[in-house]
């Protein structure tokens, strides 16, 4: 019996002991370490996705988008730094995933912009997704909460401003 990627992944993650811990799910070449949210407040209708992916293959992927159960639209932004203003801007090409190499999107570089959400996303909550790969396909992962509010004056993302 073969065993699905969809078990593997789910038994990778059974596999960690808390929510904070690290957790790793696999797909062909592709390691996706530790996706992770910020709670939000609980009106707010924004949250963040952060993640590190690992490319072990000799063939570049792209990671072009995903889903979350908590969020009606998910993309995925570029922050750049324009005259001294952080601003960010959805990169609608994906972000590619070159052989050998580890893309951190994390706080302060690329990152997951989750929209509409359906609730609050809350500490220490996971909650399910996936991210979609040009060559991977969809790969459901599991994010968990932790760290603090997104909706902080410095870590706002309302409007699409800083
Ligand atoms: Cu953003």
């Amino acid at each position: 019996m073969k065993v699905s990627p969809i078990a593997a992944a789910v038994a990778a993650c059974l596999a960690v002991t808390g929510p904070a811990a690290s957790h790793e799910f696999k797909a062909g070449d592709l390691t996706i370490s530790h996706p992770s949210s910020r709670p939000t407040p609980p009106k707010a209708d924004v949250g963040v996705g952060y993640v590190s992916i690992r490319n072990d293959g000799t063939t570049a992927d792209r990671l072009i988008g995903g889903s979350a159960t908590v969020a009606g639209r998910f993309e995925i932004h570029a922050s750049t730094v324009e005259d001294g203003v952080a601003r960010m801007r959805r990169v609608e090409d994906g972000i590619v995933l070159e052989p050998g190499a580890t893309v951190k999107l994390a706080s302060g570089g690329a990152h997951v912009m989750l929209f509409d959400l359906k609730e609050p996303i809350k500490k220490g909550q996971p909650f399910d997704g996936a991210f979609v790969f040009e060559r991977a396909g969809t790969v459901p992962v599991s994010f968990s909460v932790e760290g603090f509010n997104v909706a902080t004056p410095s870590f706002s993302h309302e409007g699409h401003k800083p």
